[in-house]
């Protein structure tokens, strides 16, 4: 059998906004890159039948089903795929890699730190067996993002001193925005915080090899009490018409905090989801002793490059253009100069995915990574919780 004839069968549980990015990239992985395996989009997993059904048709799933121990347990399955609320994570994951899959997991990995410890530990275990874990970083795959981290490996700018990250959207400024599960702990485990202060987390950890060890954190939930949601209780949800029936607000809107990295950088984050006009605007600057380094998802094919060792005269910010087949990911793609969007980071993403798991690599960001940032959210949220004071994050094995 050649390589090319092995398959990798996958099933996807949830099927709404992470699940039709999911998909998207599954169908594109292999006309793509040349890969050790063929991806088999076999089942896909939801609550209800006529949604899911719709969903597998139109998402190009081959089955569906209602019940995901269903998919889980199915011989017919070697990887599943976790799209779903962060609630039913923990559950699905453990279930999957006790029945030998490999498994994909969105971020963040879980709701609590001890969901993550119980995730991280079965995937350990899980991995004497030749099963293996990922969880869902999708922007490390962005290429302009791949290579940040390229250049400051090879010390192109030298010592790192600061980060400066924020991610900012502004979907729910109106407080009619319903109270979708998103903005609900039991669901979401945080709101801002979780959702996309976990991107900068991992994306800053990533690119700069440090790790957060402490921070001082603030958070806020502006609007307190918002409309039950009709309908979609996704990001495309609207408010009750009636505009009577409420409920309570139990995630924060926004956080902030400053923080050390056990390299010596020191780093500012800021994830809001009220930040009026900015809808997915994810910025990290990095300076070091030799250059600075700028990343603006708003121009995901850019990077900006200030390289100190340059002459004098000619020293200045270069915008590089990440589109050529030097570049991460890029050469599988178009012609020099073509750009990429939001949606290669998943083809990206599930490409190092496949690669791992049929060669038995350990793929990145593993459970145990992605615990580590689990364990830098609990920190913001504790120190909050304590009127900003400092707070050291656990390391993950205490
Ligand atoms: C919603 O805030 C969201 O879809 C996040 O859940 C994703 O992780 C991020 O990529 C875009 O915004």
């Amino acid at each position: 059998m050649s390589t090319h004839d092995r398959h990798l069968r996958v099933g996807m549980v949830g099927y709404a906004f992470m699940g039709a990015a999911h998909s998207q990239a599954w169908r594109t992985v292999n006309r793509v890159y040349d890969l050790p395996a063929r991806v088999r989009m076999s089942l896909v997993c939801g609550r209800d039948e006529s949604k899911v059904a719709d969903a597998a048709d139109r998402l190009g799933w081959d089955g569906y089903t209602t019940d995901w121990r269903r998919l889980v347990e199915s011989d017919e399955i070697d990887v599943v795929d976790i799209c779903t609320p962060g609630d039913s994570h923990c559950e699905i994951a453990i279930a999957a890699l006790a029945a030998g899959k490999h498994v994909l997991c969105e971020k963040p990995l879980a709701n609590t730190v001890e969901e993550a410890r119980l995730m991280a530990a079965a995937a350990a275990r899980a991995r004497a067996d030749g099963v293996r874990a990922m969880c869902g970083f999708n922007y490390r795959r962005v290429p302009a993002v791949t290579m940040m981290r390229q250049l400051v490996a090879d010390g192109r700018l030298g010592v790192i001193r600061h980060v400066r990250a924020a991610y900012l959207q502004d979907w729910i400024v109106d407080p009619q925005f319903p109270l979708v599960w998103r903005l609900q702990r039991d669901r979401a485990g945080s709101g801002a915080l979780g959702d996309i202060g976990a991107h900068i987390i991992d994306l800053t950890q990533f690119v700069t090899g440090q790790r957060i060890s402490g921070v001082s954190a603030l958070t806020e939930t502006f609007v307190k009490e918002r409309p039950l949601p009709t309908g979609s209780s996704g990001l495309a949800a609207q408010a009750d018409g009636n505009g009577r029936a409420t409920g309570p607000v139990t995630v924060d809107d926004a956080a902030v905090f400053v923080a050390r990295l056990d390299g010596g950088a020191v780093a500012t984050y800021e994830a809001s989801r009220f930040a009026t006009g900015r809808k997915n605007a994810l910025r990290v600057e990095i300076n070091g002793s030799l250059g600075t380094v700028v990343f603006d998802l708003e121009r995901l094919n850019e990077l900006e490059f200030y390289d100190a060792t340059r002459p004098a005269a000619e020293q200045g910010f270069t915008r590089i253009l990440v589109t050529e087949g030097e570049h991460p990911y890029m050469s599988a793609w178009w012609p020099p100069g073509h750009i990429i969007g939001y949606e290669h980071s998943f083809t990206h993403q599930m490409r190092d995915f496949v690669e791992a798991v049929a060669t038995g690599a350990d793929p990145t960001p593993s459970f145990a990574d992605a615990l580590q940032v689990q364990l830098v959210l609990d920190a913001v949220t504790r120190s909050a919780e304590r009127g900003s004071s400092w707070t050291e994050v656990t390391p993950a094995l205490a």
